[in-house]
């Protein structure tokens, strides 16, 4: 490795030599003096040269040098520097070597590096395919020119802390990390998203979710798991909130009384989450995305299915009967009635009616017509949805005929609840919806590193 520093560090220094690399930002080339934005993972700063356009000559008509020895190789390379840097192409990378000076009066950081020497590492094609008012599929056509700008670069740099501040929640409290298979024989949801690929002489299926196998890790005596992964969907739409490929944040614990257990479990790991994220970039976000980070206070919101359908109802809305669902126009405005009345972006919606809900989901004890379970709701939209699973066989076996389906197709699934099975229940969370919506964006492209929906499988 070299010695470079980079540049988020070079404000601890003193005064003297350093070494930068990064992209060219931009560049001023004037007749006196040449200025470079350089960028690199960490920041920006300004590179300054005084330029040299022409070697000193004594007779201007023989074009007599007026340098000789060292002073003239020195003059030489200034010639060149001055030379490379109006040629450079804005998106070269390069690695300078200059003296820093800490100066208040530079604008970008209060520092500068006066340039020795520049080396041009690779240089960039002059006209850049995408500009800052690019369409966003044109963005994502480009998606490394694309992230290379700070505000995109920052997103993943909270989706990191956000993940980090969980995982320390699980660890600390003794989950389980697990990774599941994402090749499966059977379908995990509902048959109508599910990718079929050829496997051998056979056919599989691309795992819609880890909903079985972290079920299975209830019944295998690991208690509390979790698992960070890839979610597979063949969902042919194009809303803001859908892609075919997406990170699914799952965890799922035994011993409980409820989905109120489910529910607590999903604060307490979002308000570690949000906590991380304010304190390490709540000044970046206000920056660059002017949007407040606020840490959830607990208890979030909790409102039954039934009870949030009046609300919207009593706001003028009225849900599409057909559909027994809450649809995205209902669930911004249970979540404006929340945010207005109880001053919360969250809200867990629950109690959903069976014939909604997945067979594994516990039905109430007195009345199976509604389910244990809920929807997370964040700034409007569904980020999650949880339940209590149903861990009794002859009821599950039942619940699944209930819905049409042959115990059969469930494979070695019902298995898991044949040599007994605590009571068990958990979540699954999108997480490009959470930082989608954390983060005031249109749609969760923006916050993808890369994007799979039914007509982008490039780059
Ligand atoms: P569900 O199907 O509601 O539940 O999915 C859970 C969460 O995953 C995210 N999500 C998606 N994100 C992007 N694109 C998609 N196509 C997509 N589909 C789902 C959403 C959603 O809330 N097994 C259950 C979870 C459980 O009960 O533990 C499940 O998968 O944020």
């Amino acid at each position: 490795m070299t010695s470079r520093v980079l540049i988020k560090d070079l404000s601890a220094l003193a005064d003297g030599p350093v070494t930068v690399s990064g992209w060219v930002d931009t560049v001023r080339d004037q007749k006196k003096v040449q200025f470079i934005v350089l960028r690199d993972e960490s920041g920006a700063a300004q590179l300054v040269n005084p330029a040299l356009r022409a070697l000193p000559v004594t007779d201007a008509e023989a074009g007599t040098v007026a340098l000789e020895g060292e002073e003239l190789a020195a003059a030489e390379a200034r010639l060149a520097t001055t030379e490379a840097i109006s040629d450079l192409a804005n998106g070269s990378f390069i690695t300078v070597t200059g003296q820093l000076k800490q100066d208040e009066r530079v604008k970008l950081g209060g520092l500068e590096v006066k340039i020795e020497s520049l080396t041009v590492v690779t240089e960039a094609i002059a006209e850049t395919p995408i500009a800052t008012d690019s369409g966003l599929d044109k963005r994502m056509d480009w998606r490394f020119l694309d992230l290379r700008h700070p505000k995109q670069n920052l997103i993943f740099k909270i989706q990191t802390t956000f993940l980090h501040a969980m995982r320390e929640y699980w660890v600390d409290n003794d989950f389980i990390e697990i990774q599941t298979p994402k090749l499966m024989a059977s379908a995990s949801e509902s048959r109508a998203e599910l990718f079929e690929v050829e496997y051998f002489e056979g056919k599989a299926y691309l795992a819609q979710s880890p909903q079985f196998y972290k079920q299975m890790a209830q019944s295998a005596g690991f208690g509390k798991i979790f698992e960070v992964g890839p979610a597979f969907r063949a969902d042919h739409s194009f809303t803001s909130r859908h892609a075919t490929e997406f990170t699914s944040v799952d965890t799922e614990i035994s011993w409980i009384d409820s989905h109120e257990d489910v529910m607590n479990l999903h604060e307490e790991l979002l308000v570690a989450g949000f906590t991380a994220v304010k304190a390490k970039h709540g000044d970046a976000i206000k920056e660059l995305f002017d949007v407040e980070i606020t840490v959830p206070s607990r208890p979030f919101p909790r409102i039954p299915l039934a009870e949030a359908k009046q609300i919207v109802a009593e706001r003028g809305y009225e849900i599409p009967r057909a559909d027994d669902d809450m649809d995205p126009e209902g669930e911004r405005q249970i979540s404006a009635y929340v945010a207005e009345k109880l001053g919360h972006e969250f809200v867990f919606i629950t109690d959903y009616a069976s014939s909604i809900r997945p067979f594994y989901h516990m039905r109430h004890e007195g009345d199976p017509s509604l389910t244990n379970s809920y929807d997370l709701l964040f700034n409007g939209t569904e980020i999650s949805t949880g339940a209590q699973r149903e861990h009794r066989i002859d009821v599950l076996v039942a619940q699944a005929e209930d819905k049409g389906m042959d115990p059969e197709e469930l494979g070695t699934y019902l298995d898991f609840f044949r040599y007994g099975v605590p009571p068990h229940g958990g979540f699954g969370m999108g997480l490009a919806r959470v930082l989608m919506l954390m983060l005031h964006q249109a749609s969760i492209r923006e916050v993808t590193y890369l994007f799979r929906g039914p007509t982008r499988l490039e780059p």
